[in-house]
């Protein structure tokens, strides 16, 4: 609480009942339960990615951290801070095997960037506050604390103090002056963010100095959070599929990295390259993610002399909600016209919501939250974090069906805390992504057995049982009116709805 973290995202066990009976001694703690430590680590992931500053995790032994981690790794790709305790047997017990013994270090270094497990009661505190300060460290990072039972119990320390936060450091003048030679050089260029550079202010600063100096602006593939919307500067990103990337970077000479890193493919395919930046384009790091990005775009502007400009916002467009069948493009027609002000849009929609983000570009300003990590089983959780953090603003969860059924727990505690969601499932019934990886990884005489690994049916997920059965309630569309209606009453109450979507 000391070090400002007054948010706990928790599944526990024996190993932390200690630290559970403190929550009711300690005044100003939230915590919250989930049903599955893959709801509690992406729960603590929207958060981290909404606030800038950690939540705490807590989780029971090697098992409770293994079932976390799918949702760790999305949240140390994403670079959100957390602070990630990991309850362990009391030291002297660890040497005799009991069934819960396991490397938890090892398991947690493929997840976090900070690693320590507290050796004794007077430790704690200090290592608790160092664990908070390394999650802080720029732009954001997983901490785990692995906290053995006895250091619960034993005679503490007392208070310890934070110590200092690392700041993001200024980038040098020669990485501004290559980029604005680059920029100035007449050749095609294009500016690529991503990280904290998709923030509004320094989203409006790379929008000048493109279009003072010609470059395109293209975001990676995928961001932790982008500020967009009416009034701020739209942007696209960079195709999923190889062929699209390859064809959108087609012809650049001059790739300027602002928060981003040279692209590379989703996955390696058959006569496909990994790198997708074409062989004669140069690469001019700006800024790296864990730089002070807005002060490298800062820089910049100045060095071009694009400061005071205008940035080159996109303005609200008329919108008109889709009716008839529901299809994806007439979702994304709906979505662009019914998105709220300040909403936050948590998106797991998969093939269904290839067209969304182009379609909500001018609904009115909001922030959009992508997997960083490619584990899917994130949307629910995340939302659950991200409502907890800003509870004024409207969480639109939109969530493919094969997604959400890994983390689908998440609705009971959006339930269970009254939280602002509505989550809108994109039942197709299938795996409908891995049906085309098929075809890209040149998959050849695909029978019924290889189907039936990428078909959800037989029996199909009944979402709307699902979801009242967890305290949320439910109904399912099968018409864009439906929908439209739905969606509108659902935004207009306060709590948890979902919104079964039939495609
Ligand atoms: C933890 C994890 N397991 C498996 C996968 C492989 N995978 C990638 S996409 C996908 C299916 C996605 O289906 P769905 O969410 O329904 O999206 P759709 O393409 O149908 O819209 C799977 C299983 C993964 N990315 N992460």
């Amino acid at each position: 609480m000391a070090g400002g973290v007054d948010t706990c995202f928790s599944n526990p066990g024996t190993s932390e009942m200690h630290f559970v009976t403190a929550l009711d001694r300690v005044e100003g703690m939230r915590c919250i339960l989930g049903l599955f430590e893959g709801v509690v680590t992406g729960a603590a992931d929207g958060y981290g990615r909404m606030l800038d500053k950690p939540a705490a995790t807590l989780l029971h032994l090697g098992p409770g951290l293994a079932n976390g981690m799918a949702n760790l790794h999305n949240a140390h790709k994403a670079q959100t801070p957390i602070v990630n305790i990991v309850g362990d047997h009391a030291v002297y017990h660890r040497g005799y095997d009991a069934p819960l013994t396991s490397d938890i270090e090892s398991a947690a270094k493929t997840v976090s960037s900070w690693v320590r497990t507290s050796p004794d009661a007077k430790s704690v505190a200090s290592d608790g506050a160092a664990a908070i300060a390394a999650a802080h460290g720029a732009p954001g990072q997983v901490a785990t604390l692995i906290l053995p039972a006895d250091t619960a119990w034993n005679e503490g320390a007392g208070l310890a103090a934070l110590p200092p936060v690392e700041k993001p450091r200024r980038v040098a003048q020669e990485a501004v002056a290559e980029a604005a030679r680059a920029l100035r050089s007449g050749a095609p260029a294009m500016i690529l963010l991503g990280g904290k550079a998709l923030r509004e202010g320094a989203l409006a600063l790379a929008g000048k100095i493109a279009a003072k100096t010609g470059a395109r602006l293209l975001a990676e593939g995928a961001a932790a959070r982008t500020e967009r919307g009416a009034g701020r500067v739209a942007i696209g990103r960079l195709p999923y599929p190889v062929d699209q990337a390859l064809e959108t970077l087609k012809g650049v000479k001059h790739l300027i990295l602002v928060g981003s890193r040279s692209p590379v493919a989703f996955f390696a395919y058959p006569n496909k390259p990994s790198l997708l930046a074409p062989a004669d384009c140069q690469s001019h790091l700006l800024a790296r993610r864990d730089d002070d990005i807005a002060h490298a775009l800062e820089w910049l502007a100045d060095e071009l002399g694009v400061r005071a400009d205008p940035a080159p916002v996109i303005s609200r467009a008329a919108a008109r909600m889709a009716t008839g069948a529901i299809s994806p493009e007439a979702l994304g027609l709906s979505l662009g016209a019914l998105l709220p002000e300040q909403a936050i849009v948590v998106d797991e929609s998969i093939t269904t919501g290839r067209n969304f983000a182009k379609a909500t570009q001018a609904s009115p300003p909001h922030d959009w939250l992508q997997n960083m990590g490619g584990s899917i089983g994130l949307a629910m959780p995340l939302s659950v974090g991200a409502a907890v953090a800003c509870p004024d603003r409207k969480v639109v969860s939109l969530e493919s069906d094969g997604s959400g059924m890994y983390t689908l727990q998440a609705l009971w505690t959006q339930a269970r805390e009254a939280l602002d969601i509505v989550t809108v499932v994109f039942a197709n019934r299938s795996y409908a992504i891995l049906r085309h990886e098929l075809a890209n990884v040149g998959a050849e005489n695909v029978g019924r057995k290889a189907l039936d690994m990428l078909d959800l049916d037989r029996p199909d997920l009944d979402w709307v049982a699902m979801s009242r059965g967890m305290g949320v309630p439910a109904e399912r569309v099968d018409s864009m009116e439906a929908f439209n209606a739905r969606f509108s009453e659902a935004l207009a109450e306060k709590g948890p709805s979902l919104i079964e979507v039939v495609l």
